[in-house]
């Protein structure tokens, strides 16, 4: 390791971190169930560890490994980084420590590649500090932060709103080519709150809430069409691009962030509380509907018309209304908690109504079809977490045992048909009884489907929700007990 590598960071009094172990089950088959899932963890990290190590994702099938644009091209070991706060919670300490070594010898930032900030964000930088919370060990931090200070340049545009990729060695950023008028996208400017907050409370270094900070005081001067934010934002003008509004893919987490920085802030953070009341007040009212067969489903906002069609990745936010029931305008929780059971009811569905119990990547409600993928190119699964996400928070608040029946089916259909010697591989059509695998066992499966899956069997002592929160790759980070307007009150900061 460089000496440069080893410079210490300053002292900061880390928040009291409660449950960080155990969560042992009550009863005898919820810890076999529990078991299941370590075994399937350890089925899907030995593989990468044999067939696909410092490769960011692995070939389960071809026993190779693999990576997409997001990563760039370098190996970044996706996987490992990904998968360690999961490796930490199941006890899987060897595989860990293995982890922790190849970081330290082999994880560089200085690489000429063009890496998505957002991708680069919630697995890298989350991984990387929710390692470091967990374990204590520093080389975490150091590593989170070297890969942040590479991010900056991103931030270098008109308006402050970053750039979707930029390059690690030379700081040019650009945006993707599929994205509205050369615009940002909102799910990606706006989904890095959480970890640059960290970054700026563990480094003393204020630029990292600064530059999240501009981010939120731009949205909030911007007009909103029917007071919902667009996906697409150009950082060049500062103007909205097409007006498609989703809670699904290209939107989604934004929305989760918002929440979160204000359960992160200790509830201390008002302005990010009322950003999100505000956001999800507009959704209820022009994106969520029944279906005629009583299904509620959240449905996408284009040129002011709904269509009828809900993602797989808009699945989560039955999870994020229960987990922001507690504290919601005019006290209403009760509505949330049920709002967000019945989304979990209609994803079940989702699942439920097809061969392999597993969900399509995209769901229409259009006359007789309900809750069923119609176009060929949207029926596959690709190991995805948010139904089960959603199954463990509303298991967490409500303790209705039908969540752990539900997420215990999905793990079953996960290890029949996803499940391959080389490890775990997506399927490219769910309502097919004879699967045709994808090949990929994507980092997030480790980093989010099985934890969900870890936790929904576990006690809820192990990351209570009252001290930690995830970010949107599952990644636990503590909640700061301090005044979200300054960091005033960490010394480091001074
Ligand atoms: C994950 O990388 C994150 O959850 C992200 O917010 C969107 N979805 C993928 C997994 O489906």
């Amino acid at each position: 390791m460089k000496t440069k590598e080893k410079k210490p960071l300053p002292a900061v009094p880390i928040p009291n971190l409660i449950g960080t172990h155990g969560g042992d089950p009550e009863d005898n088959d919820l810890r076999e169930k529990r078991e299941k899932i370590k075994e399937m963890m350890k089925h899907a990290w030995d593989n990468y560890r044999i067939y696909g190590w410092g490769h960011n994702e692995l070939r389960p099938i071809a026993r190779k490994g693999h990576s997409t644009n997001i990563f760039g091209s370098s190996q970044m070991g996706a996987t490992i980084v990904d998968a360690l706060d999961t490796l930490y919670i199941m006890g899987l300490h060897d595989e860990f420590r293995d982890g922790q070594k190849w970081i330290e010898n082999n994880l560089d930032f200085s690489v000429n590649s063009e890496v998505s900030v957002f991708e680069v964000n919630i697995r890298f930088i989350g991984g990387l500090l929710a390692a470091y919370y967990l374990s204590g060990e520093e080389i975490f931090k150091i590593k989170a932060v070297q890969l942040a200070e590479k991010l900056l340049p991103a931030f270098n545009t008109p308006t402050g709103i970053p750039w979707a990729m930029v390059n690690l060695k030379s700081g040019v950023g650009r945006n993707w080519g599929w994205a509205s008028a050369g615009s940002s996208i909102l799910a990606e400017f706006g989904t890095l709150h959480m970890e640059f907050v960290h970054l700026s409370y563990l480094t003393g270094n204020p630029i990292y809430y600064k530059k999240v900070m501009h981010i939120r005081k731009l949205l909030q001067k911007m007009d909103r069409p029917n007071g919902l934010y667009p996906n697409y934002l150009n950082p060049r003008t500062g103007r909205w691009g097409q007006y498609h509004t989703s809670v699904g893919g290209l939107g989604d987490s934004f929305y989760e962030y918002l929440l979160k920085a204000w359960l992160m802030s200790d509830k201390t953070d008002h302005e990010a509380r009322k950003m999100y009341d505000d956001a999800i007040e507009a959704i209820e009212k022009h994106l969520i509907r029944k279906s005629r067969g009583g299904l509620t489903f959240i449905g996408e906002w284009k040129n002011g018309h709904l269509e009828k069609k809900m993602g797989h990745l808009a699945c989560f936010a039955g999870g994020m209304f229960v987990l922001g029931a507690d504290g919601s305008r005019m006290d209403q929780a009760g509505h949330y908690l049920e709002l967000g059971a019945e989304i979990a009811r209609t994803c079940h569905e989702s699942y439920d109504r097809t061969a392999l119990k597993l969900g399509p990547e995209s769901f229409k409600f259009d006359g007789a079809v309900e809750a069923v993928a119609v176009r060929q190119a949207e029926k596959y699964y690709i190991l995805r977490p948010e139904v089960i996400e959603t199954y463990w928070y509303l298991w967490r608040f409500t303790h209705d045992p039908r969540y752990r029946e539900w997420g215990w089916e999905a793990a079953l259909a996960i290890e029949k048909y996803c499940r391959v010697t080389g490890g775990f591989s997506g399927v490219k059509d769910v309502y097919s009884s004879t699967p045709t695998h994808d090949d990929v066992q994507q980092s997030f499966f480790l980093a989010e489907t099985l934890k969900y899956l870890y936790l929904l069997f576990s006690s809820d002592d192990l990351l209570p929700l009252d001290h930690w929160v995830f970010n949107t790759e599952a990644h636990p980070l503590p909640v700061l007990h301090l005044a979200n307007t300054t960091l005033s009150r960490n010394p480091a900061v001074r």
